[in-house]
């Protein structure tokens, strides 16, 4: 049961897919305000691998990705005496809750959605996994009556359903759900990879800040830029290294700024600008690279914290349940 602490803070729900290598863009849009937000919210924080399935079809890489993330959650600070951390498929009630979630949605709500979309406008044939994973993931929210869910701009569209899914459903079984509210951080866009689209694990454009020191350098050496001569004035504002940067400091940084103005000033080339830029990575996440190299030695350790945070999801995600079963008449 909460304490009375806990019980009068808001709460916040998230997860990120297993599906590949975590990169800057998970961090700046996402994982930073998990961090961030565990001092003050009640904060629950998932590993979507049901999800990571729609993409993931060999056993072994769903297996590794699963443990990685949750490394790597640990690792960038998340601590698991203020947040509770889970593996999706360790709370199966979700999936309950996405079925009942299922029947009160239009196949023309589903049929709108982005990543759907996408996949069809670029000739892959998606999966039903895929059309239908805004149901899963509107699922995931509610199942825990959060507050707010912090995530990044490209999820705007998904906590949309969400709240129009639990609107539908509230409105034929009365109030089951709450409604939560979508958290960015401010001024944060989606981040450009290194070809310049948005940064995803899927589109190995993606920079891990816990790359061995040599392969990150090189990694961010391969950032495309446009071919501004060295001596040249260049806009910050249209390179993808300064945007990345950028995202990696608070907003009243001094260093961003500064950084914007040598690109302003001319005789300031783009490998000076990357080269800004791997040593800011290494000095903002010096700390989780070791705290990963600890946690990859101590494999129980993670297993523990997965293990404690199944329990303390389900508590909560069961009564949530409940309620949705009762109301439908099961
Ligand atoms: N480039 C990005 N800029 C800002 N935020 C981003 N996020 C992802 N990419 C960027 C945020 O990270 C969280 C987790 O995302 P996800 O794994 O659930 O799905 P995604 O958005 O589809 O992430 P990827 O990396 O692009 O994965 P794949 O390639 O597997 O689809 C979300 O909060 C997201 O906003």
């Amino acid at each position: 049961m909460p304490d009375a602490v806990t019980a009068t803070k808001l709460r916040a729900l998230s997860g990120v897919q297993p599906s590949g290598q975590l990169h800057l863009g998970n961090w700046a849009g996402a994982i930073r305000q998990f961090v961030e937000l565990q001092d003050t919210h009640d904060v629950y924080i998932f590993i979507a691998s049901y999800h990571a399935m729609t993409s993931v079809t060999d056993p072994a890489e769903l297996r590794t990705h699963v443990r990685q993330v949750a490394i790597d959650y640990l690792a960038f600070g998340l601590d698991p005496a203020k947040a509770v951390l889970y593996r999706q498929q360790d709370v199966p009630e979700v999936t309950e809750l996405a079925w009942m979630l299922g029947c009160a949605c239009p196949v023309s709500q589903m049929q709108k959605a982005v990543a759907y979309k996408d996949k069809v406008a670029k000739g892959l044939s998606p999966n039903i996994g895929l059309f239908t994973y805004p149901i899963l993931q509107a699922a995931d929210i509610l199942a825990v009556d959060p507050d707010v869910v912090p995530v990044g701009q490209d999820q705007k569209q998904n906590v949309e359903i969400t709240r129009d899914l639990a609107q539908r459903f509230n409105h034929v079984y009365g109030e089951v759900f709450k409604l939560p509210e979508p958290r960015f951080r401010a001024h944060a866009a989606v981040l450009p990879g290194l070809d310049g689209e948005k940064m995803s694990k899927s589109l190995n454009n993606g920079i891990d800040p816990f790359m061995p020191e040599k392969q990150l350098r090189k990694t961010v050496m391969r950032i495309v830029s446009d071919s501004t001569p060295m001596e040249a004035p260049k806009d910050p504002e249209k390179d993808t290294t300064f945007q990345v940067y950028r995202a990696l400091l608070s907003d009243d940084d001094p260093r961003t700024a500064a950084l914007a103005e040598r690109y302003r000033a001319g005789n300031f080339g783009y490998g000076h600008a990357k080269q800004a830029l791997f040593e800011l990575i290494l000095d903002v996440f010096g700390e989780a690279r070791s705290r990963r190299e600890e946690l990859m030695a101590d494999p129980g350790e993670v297993e523990r914290v997965l293990a404690d945070g199944a329990t303390r999801a389900r508590e909560v995600v069961s009564a949530v349940t409940d309620r949705a079963r009762a109301a439908v008449g099961l």
